[in-house]
């Protein structure tokens, strides 16, 4: 990884993140409704923090399976970092 630039390294972050919890159950490509949960509780702790609800989380979860199939591939999931990290730039702006 030494010889990419930073925005190369947390691209590959990003992904071994992701396959890193897609591995757990099922589908190795895709996250299950538990795996994004805990990928959720995991990584993104701030997030949950915030969202005081956890019925809130679960809705956003069901939302991310953009093409129905009960499992969140990696595609649906830059879904959610790209809201994530919008919402992040947002905070840190102001
Ligand atoms: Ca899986
Ligand atoms: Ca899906």
């Amino acid at each position: 990884m030494s010889d990419m630039n930073q925005l190369e390294t947390a691209m590959v972050l990003l992904m071994q993140t992701f396959d890193k919890y897609a591995a757990g159950q099922g589908n190795r490509d895709a996250l299950t409704q538990a795996e994004a949960k805990t990928l959720l509780e995991k990584e993104l702790p701030g997030l949950i923090k915030a969202s005081k609800n956890p019925e809130k989380v679960e809705e956003m979860l069901k939302s991310l399976d953009l093409n129905g199939d009960k499992e969140i591939d990696f595609s649906e999931f830059m879904v959610l970092v790209n809201c994530v990290a919008c919402n992040f730039r947002e905070v840190l702006m102001n």
